[in-house]
Parts: structure tokens; C-alpha cells; sequence
């Protein structure tokens, strides 16, 4: 039985939380063309017959703009020691710059075997993922370098196999066989409603934008939109609330799906001023 962590190294929207998903074949972690929607660590967890891999999904390296992204970075920084390997995600669509070699530093300075997947290969032509793959075989001395795509799911088998292959022999299992996260269903609906809201409102209110369970039993399911402002809530009710309905319908089979039965998804948008600089609000908002 081989078992042990994993943790993803990236700059944020290079696709760690797309990997995660496809890693485990179950969507762990929400994910959006919107930078910073990891905004907690996640445990995404591939079982097999003879491993247990332990995915942390953590939020992308950046300098600290306000509270909220201070946390974050500090939750990245403390997750590196424990791990067994770690998995340097970098996009293959983008030039491979400073910041990828900021991560690359701090994961090859951590002391464990590094894997590198270069992702997003998909519609790149050979000679494109060639030369990508130069520059980075350049960022350090790593065990594997992986073509892949997280969304096509091209390189993944391979790219677990090799993961796997470094984790301890005789492993403890972490987690239940047949679980594949450490989030509560209410924390993976709530991520859920967010995602959806994400993608349907674009540039004008993702960071400030949190989700919260109110309520949940048989029949109903209540959760709060937290917004900022009275005009980011003008947008995600829309006009006679289009769009929050909208967000509704497209969050509830992957909601019903979690909770394991049919429900009435009740949104109820709110404006909660500054809630991103008020550090009290974070354990409430499950940060
Ligand atoms: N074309 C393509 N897009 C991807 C791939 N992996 C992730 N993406 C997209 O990249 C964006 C960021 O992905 P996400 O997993 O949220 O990135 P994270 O910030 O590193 O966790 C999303 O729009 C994904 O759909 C991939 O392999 N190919
Ligand atoms: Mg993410």
C-alpha cells in the first residue's frame, strides 16, 4: 500500500484545480478563468487498489493584496513541509516567466521530489509543447516532466502512476476508501453556487463574491450570496432576478447530486461592506 500528500505548486489559472479533479475523477475543487477562486486549502484524494494519493489544492502564489489574500498565501507557504511530493503546475498556453520561477524556487528549495506538469497541451502543435517543455526542464532538478491536459484528461494516467510511484511504501490510509475530499457536502455546495456564479458574472464581482449555507433538510436548501456593494448585488439578482435564477438552475443537479436527493435551492442575495478586510468573517465564510 503506497500513501502520502501531494501538493500543487502554480501561478494562479494554470489549471491546479482542474488537475485535482482529473487526478481524482470527481470534481473536488471548483475552478474558473477568474485568478484566485481556490481560496482554501482542499484535499482531493485518487484511491486505488494499492494507493491512496492525497491532493492539496492549495491557492495560487501571489504577493498579498489585502487580508483575505495574505491568509491564502500564508495557508500556501505552511503546506509545503508535509508533503511527499510536489507537483509544479505550469501553463503551456502562456510564456513560462518569473512567476512560474518563483514557485519553481520554492518548490525545489522545499527538499522533496518535484513533478512538473506542464498543462493545457491540448490545441498546442508538437513543436510548440517541445520548446515549452525546454524552458521548463530549465526551472530545476525535477523526477518527471508530463505533457498534459487537465481537461482533456490526455497524461493523466501516466502523470498519476509516476506520483504514486514516489509515496511511501506501507501507508496509512488518511481517508476513508471511498471518499475522494475532505470538504463536507455543505462546503462543496456552497463552492458550487460559487462557481456558477463565477461564470456567469465575469469580471464584475468575483472577489468579492463568498457563499454561505444557511439552511439545508429535507426539502429546501438556503444559502446567502455574499456580495460588497449594493451594485455587485444589482448584478447577481439581474433584472427580476434572471440572474440569480440562472445560477440557481445551473448549480442544482450538481447540488442535488452532492446531497443525494431533490431540493428546492432557495439563493438569497446580501451585502456584507468590506467583508474581504474583516478577518472575523473568514471562519464564518469557511476560509
Ligand atoms: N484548454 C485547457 N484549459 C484548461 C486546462 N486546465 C484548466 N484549464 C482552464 O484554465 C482555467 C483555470 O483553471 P483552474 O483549475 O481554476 O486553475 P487554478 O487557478 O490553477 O486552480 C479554467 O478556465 C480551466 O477550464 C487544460 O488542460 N486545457
Ligand atoms: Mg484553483
Amino acid at each position: 500500500m503506497k500513501s502520502g500528500f501531494v501538493a500543487l505548486a502554480g501561478r494562479p489559472n494554470v489549471g491546479k484545480s482542474t488537475l485535482v479533479n482529473a487526478l481524482c475523477g470527481d470534481k473536488v475543487a471548483i475552478t474558473s478563468k477568474v485568478p484566485n477562486t481556490t481560496r482554501r486549502r482542499i484535499f482531493g484524494v485518487a484511491n486505488g487498489p494499492d494507493y491512496q494519493l492525497v491532493l492539496v489544492d492549495l491557492p495560487g502564489f501571489q504577493r498579498p493584496m489585502d487580508a483575505l489574500t495574505e491568509r491564502m498565501q500564508t495557508t500556501v507557504d505552511a503546506s509545503f513541509a508535509d508533503v511527499h511530493v510536489v507537483l509544479v503546475v505550469l501553463d503551456a498556453r502562456e510564456r513560462i516567466g518569473p512567476g512560474d520561477r518563483f514557485v519553481a524556487r520554492r518548490a525545489f528549495g522545499s527538499g522533496v521530489p518535484v513533478i512538473i506538469a506542464l498543462n493545457k497541451v491540448d490545441k498546442l502543435s508538437p513543436a510548440h509543447i517541445a520548446s515549452q517543455m525546454q524552458v521548463a526542464a530549465a526551472l530545476g532538478d525535477f523526477h518527471a516532466l508530463h505533457p498534459i491536459s487537465a481537461k482533456t484528461k490526455d497524461g493523466i494516467d501516466e502523470l498519476r502512476s509516476d506520483l504514486v510511484f514516489l509515496l511511501p511504501e506501507d501507508g496509512q490510509l488518511f481517508f476513508p476508501r471511498d471518499e475522494s475530499t475532505d470538504q463536507t457536502v455543505e462546503q462543496r455546495v456552497a463552492e458550487v453556487i460559487r462557481e456558477k456564479a463565477l461564470h456567469l458574472t465575469h469580471e464584475e464581482v468575483p472577489h468579492a463574491l463568498a457563499v454561505v449555507i444557511e439552511e439545508i433538510d429535507e426539502k429546501l436548501l438556503r444559502a446567502f450570496v455574499i456580495v460588497e456593494t449594493e451594485s455587485q448585488k444589482g448584478i447577481l439578482v439581474g433584472k427580476k432576478g434572471a440572474m440569480i435564477r440562472e445560477i440557481g438552475t445551473r448549480a442544482r443537479p450538481e447540488v442535488e447530486a452532492l446531497v443525494g436527493h431533490p431540493v428546492f435551492l432557495q439563493l438569497v442575495v446580501k451585502v456584507r461592506a468590506n467583508w474581504r478586510r474583516d478577518k472575523g468573517q473568514f471562519e464564518r465564510l469557511g476560509l
